[in-house]
C-alpha cells in the first residue's frame, strides 16, 4: 500500500477539554507524520462549504453550533493506509459505542460532540486536505 494523506480535525470539545497533545500523541504513536496544522476557530460560512454533503439533514445546526462553540486544530496526517488507519483510531462516529482506546471513547460526548474527525476515502481526503491547506501550507 502506498503512503496516502487525510485530513483530520481536533474539535471543539476535545480543544476544550485539553486532549490536543493526547490526540497529537496518539497519532504520532501511531507512526502517521503531520504534514500540515493550524488551529483555527471556524465559521458559518467554512463550515457549511466543509459539511456539504450533510447540509440539509437533521443533525446539521446541531453540528454547525458544535463546530462553531471554540477553536478546532486542523491536520493533514500522512502514512500507509492512513484513512483507514486513522478513521480506525477514531472510533466510530457515535462516541458512547466507540471501541475502548479509540479516540472517539477517549475523548468524545455522543455523536455530535465526537471529539474528531477524518476524512472517509480519497476523494474526501484530498477535497478536505485542499479546502482548508494550500501547498504552501503542506511540508
Ligand atoms: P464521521 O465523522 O464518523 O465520518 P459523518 O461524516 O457521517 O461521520 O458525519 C459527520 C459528523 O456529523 C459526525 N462526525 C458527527 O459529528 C455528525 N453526525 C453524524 N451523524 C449524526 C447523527 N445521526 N446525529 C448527530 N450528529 C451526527
Amino acid at each position: 500500500m502506498a503512503l496516502e494523506r487525510t485530513f483530520a480535525i481536533i474539535k471543539p470539545n476535545a480543544v476544550q477539554d485539553g486532549h490536543i497533545g493526547e490526540i497529537i500523541s496518539a497519532i504520532e504513536r501511531e507512526g502517521f507524520t503531520i504534514h500540515g496544522l493550524r488551529m483555527v476557530h471556524l465559521n458559518k460560512e467554512l463550515i457549511e462549504g466543509f459539511y456539504q454533503e450533510h447540509i440539509h439533514k437533521g443533525f446539521f445546526p446541531e453540528l454547525e453550533t458544535f463546530m462553531m462553540e471554540g477553536p478546532v486544530v486542523l491536520m493533514v496526517l500522512e502514512g500507509e493506509d492512513a484513512i483507514r488507519r486513522w478513521r480506525e483510531l477514531m472510533g466510530v462516529t457515535d462516541s458512547s459505542k466507540a471501541a475502548p482506546g479509540t479516540l472517539r471513547n477517549r475523548f468524545g460526548r455522543g455523536i455530535t460532540h465526537n471529539a474528531v474527525h477524518g476524512s472517509d476515502a480519497p476523494a474526501s481526503a484530498e477535497r478536505e486536505v485542499h479546502y482548508f491547506f494550500s501547498a504552501f501550507d503542506l511540508v
